[in-house]
């Protein structure tokens, strides 16, 4: 019967662990949809470079609807991270806005219209 007891327990243990690695795992991987300024198939390739670089595991840029898909680990990165390296490269972004040195860089038909056309110097 001891033999029994011991496969019970070491049976419950693995299945705790499996469980648990499960969730974790699961929780860790977010998604998120980001506005994103840009023009064109560049555009789009700065970027979902960006993106990456900056940790996201997964980014698709649609240039019609200006909408950046992405997918990251929580612990490797974040929304935000991920909103300063493509605003570093030059595009603006819902919560960022890139500065006027990076968007000059960019080429002229990747010169979109900023997030506003308002007053923003630096
Ligand atoms: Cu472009």
């Amino acid at each position: 019967m001891k033999t029994k007891s011991i496969i019970l327990t070491v049976s419950f243990a693995l299945a705790t662990i499996f469980s648990f690695a499960q969730t974790k795992t699961t929780d860790a991987v977010q998604s998120e949809k980001i506005k994103v300024w840009g023009n064109c198939g560049m555009c789009k390739g700065h970027i979902e470079k960006a993106a990456k670089a900056a940790g996201a595991s997964y980014a698709l840029w649609n240039k019609d609807t200006k909408i950046l898909n992405v997918k990251y680990a929580a612990s490797k990165t974040s929304d935000k991270q991920i909103q300063q390296s493509i605003a570093n490269a030059g595009y603006d972004t819902k919560d960022f806005t890139a500065n006027e040195t990076a968007y000059k860089k960019l080429d002229e038909c990747c010169q979109y219209d900023r997030k506003s056309a308002a007053t923003k110097k630096d």
